[in-house]
């Protein structure tokens, strides 16, 4: 969201910092694919790219902060941890690399009895620790393994830099062509680079960055595409108990190869949206990224039975979209409710058009949709229903919810008021899906924001009692990073709370609350 408001200087430089966008290679000067965007489009870059503008900026440095300084009060119900995971890139991306690319970088802030320890460090993927010995890249391009330094044949190439959750004694660090990276969630060291939850799932088999825990039985429920090995259009969907037992699993195909980041999961039932980011296999030959936007394809909603065998799913055909990230999922009275952030066209500007196109960033700006089918059809086509005026990429829910009915969600988008972009603050909102409106705090224009996290008061609070959390990068003040904490239910009043960083925060994708009662004792 930032991207919106900088000045355009501060936006070049911010970018160019996240993505080392000017590497001086072979051929003299090149560019990132970004930064030629930005070069061929005189239109300000209007979405906000996940977890904002500011907070891609590299800092490589693994930071440990004791006891940090805090602004206002902790609440004394709130004890835990926030975690989260971005790409920071331990050697500078590759000409024509993307800022996915870049290696997790995974951050904590420990939060108890009112004080605040902040730690971070990279996970240690087998790629990391390839190149780190190495001392250089050996993974040139994103998802695109035909360019990879011989040397690391057979290695896991996950980044772990997209999304993070807590399982038994572990933080799970995902990248969804891959199994997790697991972490120690007290001290964050890498445990096991290829976690396979015991042996349960192979170690070349992809688990989603966005796995959901069922509201009613507490299992991770998640899926991997791409599963019978590279570019398959299988997907193996499956069920992971608390003890970490594979409980279920079944296998799908896709109608065809796309992006399929994220999913939803319903009391009895589980949708994929597939949208026309493809696989690109001539580009990948031509040395390029994995995916590219196919505007000659439709998309398809998918809703299958949860513990079927896969068989019964039906595609519905629906017009030519992208959605990235589910805000929340149900079923009600035979429908499907299925509520994530849909754009025009193609979400990522740094992913190429497949006709040649540039950029459209009117296209690839993120507003709340709800898709809406019959369970047991038959359909023509699904619903598709603009929510909220909220350029909101990165949406959450209160995550007790994610499986059930439910009524908030939290995001940060640009201020909907401010009809001038340059002059639009970085907001957190909360709606209310039950009225459809919606509550802000406006940061102003020199603060970045990170995907925010909600976190109960208690374990059973009511649904939206508790906090919300995320990170504001200061743009003014070289990125130096403050955890702001909300009263979730009167977020139009500001921060309670700010944990003050004498640095800039790692980068974000997205981040994840652990309960107090969550940890080892
Ligand atoms: C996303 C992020 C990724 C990725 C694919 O936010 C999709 C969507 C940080 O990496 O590889
Ligand atoms: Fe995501």
């Amino acid at each position: 969201m930032t991207d919106e408001m900088d000045g355009i200087d501060r936006r070049i430089f911010l970018r160019a910092a996240a993505l080392g966008a000017v590497v001086v290679g072979a051929g003299g000067l090149q560019r990132t694919a970004l930064a030629q965007a930005q070069a061929e489009s005189s239109a300000p870059p209007p979405r906000a790219r996940p977890g904002g503008g500011a907070n891609y900026a590299p800092i490589r440095a693994e930071v440990e902060v004791r006891d940090c300084e805090i602004e206002g009060k902790i609440p004394d119900d709130l004890n835990g941890g926030f975690y989260a995971t971005g790409p920071d890139p331990q050697y500078p991306l590759a000409p024509g690399n993307i800022v996915f690319d870049g290696e997790g970088h995974v951050r904590m802030f420990r939060i108890k009895n009112g004080r605040v320890d902040y730690k971070t460090r990279y996970a240690k993927t087998e790629r990391y620790v390839a190149q780190d010995k190495a001392r250089r890249n050996l993974f040139p391009m994103y998802r695109n393994p035909a360019l990879d330094d011989p040397s690391v044949k057979g290695l896991s190439r996950s980044t772990a830099n997209t999304h993070v959750l807590n399982f038994k004694n572990y933080i799970l660090a995902l990248k969804e062509d891959s199994p997790p990276c697991a972490l120690d969630i007290n001290t964050l060291e890498t445990v096991d680079p290829v976690f396979t939850f015991g042996g349960e799932l192979p170690r070349d088999r992809p688990f989603t960055a966005h796995p959901k825990i069922c509201s009613q039985t507490g299992n991770i429920v998640a899926f991997g595409y791409e599963a019978e090995g590279f570019g398959s259009d299988v997907v193996a969907v499956f069920e992971i108990d608390q003890q970490g037992k594979k409980v279920w699993e079944a296998k799908i195909k896709v109608p065809y190869v796309g992006l399929l980041h994220d999913f939803a999961v319903t009391e009895n039932h589980i949708a994929f949206f597939v949208v026309p980011l493809a696989i690109d296999h001539e580009q990948m030959a031509r040395g390029g990224i994995h995916w590219s936007w196919d505007k000659t394809k439709k998309t398809y909603l998918g809703i299958m039975r949860r513990y079927g065998d896969g068989k019964d799913i039906r595609w519905i055909e629906g017009p030519t979209r992208s959605g990235t990230h589910t805000m929340g999922a149900f079923e009600d009275n035979g429908t499907l409710y299925f509520d994530t952030e849909i754009t025009a066209g193609n979400p990522f500007p740094f992913m190429p058009n497949k006709d040649g196109s540039p950029p459209d960033y009117e296209a690839s700006r993120s507003y709340i949709h709800r898709l809406t089918a019959k369970l047991d059809g038959p359909n023509k086509s699904y619903g598709i229903e603009k929510m909220y005026p909220l350029i909101a990429p990165l949406p959450r829910q209160d995550d007790r919810y994610n499986t059930m009915p439910y009524r908030y969600g939290y995001m940060a988008c640009p201020d909907p008021n401010e009809a001038d972009r340059a002059k639009a603050g970085a907001c957190y909102a909360r709606v209310d899906n039950s009225t459809r409106t919606f509550k802000l705090y406006n940061f102003g224009t020199n603060v970045g924001l990170g995907e925010p996290v909600f976190a109960p008061k208690s374990l059973d609070a009511p649904e939206g009692v508790g906090y919300l959390l995320g990170v504001a990068w200061r743009l003014d003040e070289n990125l130096r990073s403050d955890l702001v904490i909300f009263d979730a239910e009167h977020i139009d009043e500001g921060p309670i709370a700010i944990v003050k960083l004498p640095v800039q925060a790692s980068p974000q994708v997205h981040g994840w609350w652990v309960r107090e009662d969550q940890y080892p004792t």
